[in-house]
């Protein structure tokens, strides 16, 4: 009996040997130089090492598959723009192990839904195009040219475009995404999900609405001039360490920084610059000022708390609020300011969780600065009331006039390295008209203006055979997406799934009843095409177009570019009837930046400013106080306090990252920073919430979540005594995404609230 899709999709309960030990007290140093090399002299060729870590993040060298974070547009130091776990994406990504038919004639693919998702990452680099027919047990090779047919054929025999589904990770660079989303809406559908679904999709709701562009609005330099870098929701030591060294200069400069976060997460506190030998040996600077252990979803109490305290003083001195500001450029203030009055003080904090002696040393910090920067990432926008979270830290940020000035604004710290890029260039499933008019004007097809879906109502779709085809540019959809089981249902109702992966993952195992890997080149490649290797182009969390170019010898011949990918199927898709010259793209990237250039604003002379080292700055109205709203001001908005309750069981799920992942590709198996060892079925709770339920250290229990009536478990988890909130829990994804409801999401953005899953946990 072959495996069911909700098998194939589980994560293995099987424990490995967990260690515990006390959480370091300082970040990055020694141990983080050490943990790279081990992984870096472990997975690539010592050549290939050498040659990444001398270009990664350097001008004219390739930009890092890993996170968004900004690279200086001044000096880079020496020893690279280094980053830990930048070099363990390398690792990961240039790794001297291939896989292709011999392996897959050998494993099949329910043998292979078997092994962790770390033993399935190291299997190594995917080689040649792999196609699973109808009823298959193992994949088989088949040639490019089948491949692009039988995707070709599978569309067109669709009734209608919209029964397929086009989904992008963010790494996809704008040449890729740009040929990408135009095939697709030439083909005639706008279903476009993306990773940002899951991701920042709050953010630019949010800041659309009150400032008038979706994106962040401060720069590197920014940081370095703030008073006040507040980090909300956000593990920087983790997720973006070389944000550490912009945390560290803005401190030089006399900044203060305060961390708000259930956890009081390793790179909050002292940092040792690994580009500084010097600091290496003496010990690191002190980075938070204020860690403020706020409950998992009390963000919006807390900046009430402040907010209203910030009114009284106010409404006492007449000095706190930048009242020129409010009056010429923001709507809103009267019926905030009213709203805001209804508020309680005492229950907003109570509700927040953080005693008043804290509060009151971030209050002092906040009344005392107008230069105040605030930065996030999913602690804020995976909850259902995540774009009033942000929403209500825009309200702070107006009413101190902390916007579109040095030192002072937004900052959404983004995930994948081009996720922001891909949407610039129009991976949106509800881009705006304007954009879709400029496509027809240059290409002569009208853009279909329905909207598309997003990842929620893509699995939806699947799930009830609306859609029938999956295509991913990228990404490891199964693993990525909540409530597992229902989302393989939705995959395995396909006729046809494919990805374009570099890497073998989870989502090729739970297939549609035919399936296709597409391997395609990683971004340390070089791109050989007909008028030469080619460079690309990728946009950061700060707006900066920069270009990146590979520099290691492709992994394999059989592997071709996701530029050269799109191209063969647009051109077996579409064929006669397309109005664009497909395969003309690639043979010469520089067409695809003409063609940005036209369609997306603010790439003018793209192929000429590309070529500066340091790359451009895309233009950002916030940043300098124009702010295309409806209201053509800064909007402030009126935000709720959450409503859900704990039962009396029941505890607040967070779902985050351990120190050795990217997303869902594991690394390997330790939390260094939290002092967790090889394991990752772990739940870390309160060790009072322990006591009331009975539970000891090391405890294996399963864990249950209830959403409107349907029941979902996930079994084997080993209890960890963790300085956490009362009621709060952290667990690691994507182990517990099958505890994730499909329709728990984020109002109007529909981010699944992954930081906020109602579970109760019981002994095993
Ligand atoms: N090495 C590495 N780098 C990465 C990634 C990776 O997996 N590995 N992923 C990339 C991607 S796509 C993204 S989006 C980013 C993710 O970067 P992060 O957002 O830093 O990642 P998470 O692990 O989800 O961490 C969320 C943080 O929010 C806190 N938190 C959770 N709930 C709440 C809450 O209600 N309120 C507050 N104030 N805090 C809360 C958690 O304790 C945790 O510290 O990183 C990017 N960079
Ligand atoms: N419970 C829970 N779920 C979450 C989150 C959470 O915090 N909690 N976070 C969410 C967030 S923020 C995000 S962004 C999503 C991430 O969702 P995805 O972007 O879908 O997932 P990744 O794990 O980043 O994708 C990894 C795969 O991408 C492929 N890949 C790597 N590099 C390349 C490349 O250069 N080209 C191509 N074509 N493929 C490549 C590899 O095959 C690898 O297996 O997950 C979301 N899911
Ligand atoms: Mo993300």
């Amino acid at each position: 009996m072959s495996k069911t899709p909700q098998d194939k999709a589980a994560t293995p309960e099987k424990f490995l040997g967990l260690k515990v030990t006390k959480p370091p007290t300082n970040s990055v140093g020694l141990g983080a130089l050490k943990s790279a090399i081990g992984m870096v002299s472990r997975y690539m060729k010592p050549v290939d090492a050498f040659k990444i870590s001398t270009k990664i993040n350097q001008k004219g060298g390739f930009d890092c598959p890993g996170c968004a974070w900004p690279d200086p547009d001044d000096d880079r130091s020496i020893l690279g723009e280094y980053c830990e776990n930048g070099m363990k994406a390398m690792a990961e990504e240039a790794q001297k192990n291939t896989i292709g038919a011999d392996f897959f004639a050998k494993h099949s693919v329910d043998a292979l839904a078997e092994l962790s998702d770390f033993e399935i990452g190291k299997s190594g680099r995917l080689a040649e195009p792999m196609y699973l027919p109808e009823g298959a047990t193992h994949y088989q090779p088949i040639s490019w040219e089948d491949a692009f047919n039988k995707v070709g054929a599978h569309l067109n025999a669709l009734d209608d475009p919209d029964e397929a589904v086009f989904y992008t990770s963010g790494r996809t660079t704008n040449e890729a995404a740009f040929l990408y989303q135009l095939f697709v809406r030439e083909y005639g559908t706008a279903n476009l999900p993306d990773c940002s679904n899951m991701c920042h999709e709050a953010s630019g709701k949010a800041l659309s609405e009150t400032l008038g562009i979706g994106k962040g609005s401060v720069t590197l330099d920014d940081l370095y001039k703030a008073e006040v870098v507040m980090v909300v929701g956000q593990n920087p030591g983790t997720n973006h360490p070389r944000m550490l060294v912009a945390l560290e200069k803005c401190k030089k400069n006399g900044g203060k920084i305060i961390a708000i976060n259930p956890l009081q997460e390793v790179g909050f506190m002292k940092f040792t610059n690994p580009q500084n030998p010097l600091k290496m040996l003496t010990g690191g600077t002190e980075l938070t000022d204020v860690f403020v252990p706020v409950t998992i979803n009390g963000d919006v109490a807390f900046f009430k708390a402040i907010l209203l305290k910030l009114l009284e003083k106010e409404e006492q001195t007449g000095q706190v609020f930048d009242k020129q500001f409010i009056n010429e450029l923001t709507a809103g203030y009267d019926a905030f300011i009213e709203d805001l009055k209804r508020f309680d003080f005492d229950e907003c904090l109570k509700l927040s969780g953080v005693s008043k002696e804290t509060f009151d040393a971030v209050f002092d910090i906040i009344l005392n600065n107008d230069k105040i920067i605030i930065c996030w990432a999913m602690g804020l926008t995976q909850h259902e009331n995540a774009v009033d979270n942000i929403r209500e830290l825009v309200n702070l940020l107006l009413l101190k006039g902390s916007i579109g000035k040095e030192g002072a604004g937004t900052c959404p710290v983004r995930g994948h390295s081009n996720v922001q890029g891909d949407r610039t260039v129009g991976i949106w499933e509800a881009a705006p008209q304007a954009f879709l008019d400029k496509i027809e004007a240059k290409y002569g097809f009208k853009p279909t203006a329905k909207h598309g879906y997003s990842v929620i109502e893509a699995i939806e779709g699947m799930y009830n055979s609306e859609a029938k085809v999956f295509f991913g540019l990228g990404g490891n959809f199964i693993s990525a997406v909540p409530d597992t089981n229902y989302s393989a249902q939705a995959l395995a109702n396909c006729n046809l799934t494919v990805h374009v992966s570099t890497k073998l993952n989870r989502s090729h195992l739970v297939t549609g009843k035919e399936a296709l890997i597409l391997p395609c080149l990683g971004r340390a490649e070089k791109d050989y095409q007909k008028t030469g290797i080619q460079i690309q182009s990728v946009e950061n969390s700060m707006g900066v177009v920069s270009s990146t170019k590979g520099i290691l010898e492709p992994c394999s011949d059989k592997i071709i570019s996701e530029v050269a990918v799109v191209c063969g199927i647009a051109h077996a898709t579409l064929k006669g009837r397309s109005k664009i010259d497909w395969l003309a793209y690639k043979d010469d990237y520089s067409l695809v930046r003409d063609d940005i250039e036209e369609v997306v604003d603010g790439f003018d002379d793209f192929n000429t400013r590309l070529k500066k080292p340091s790359g451009f700055y895309l233009p950002n109205g916030a940043r300098i106080r124009q702010f295309k709203t409806k209201t053509g001001k800064a909007n402030f908005t009126i935000n709720k306090l959450p409503e859900w309750k704990l039962k009396e069981d029941e505890l607040i799920m967070m779902t985050i990252r351990s120190h050795d992942q990217f997303n869902t590709t594991i690394y390997g198996l330790n939390d260094r920073y939290r002092g967790i060892f090889n394991e990752r079925r772990i739940i870390m709770m309160n060790r009072e919430d322990m006591k009331a339920r009975g539970l000891e250290q090391l405890q294996v229990v399963n864990l249950r979540s209830e959403f409107k009536g349907v029941v979902r478990t996930a079994n084997k988890f080993i209890v960890i005594g963790y300085d956490i909130p009362r009621r709060c829990c952290a667990t690691y994804f994507p182990e517990t995404n099958v505890l994730v409801p499909l329709d728990s999401f984020a109002h109007t953005a529909k981010t699944p609230a992954s930081k906020s899953v109602i579970i109760t946990v019981t002994p095993e």
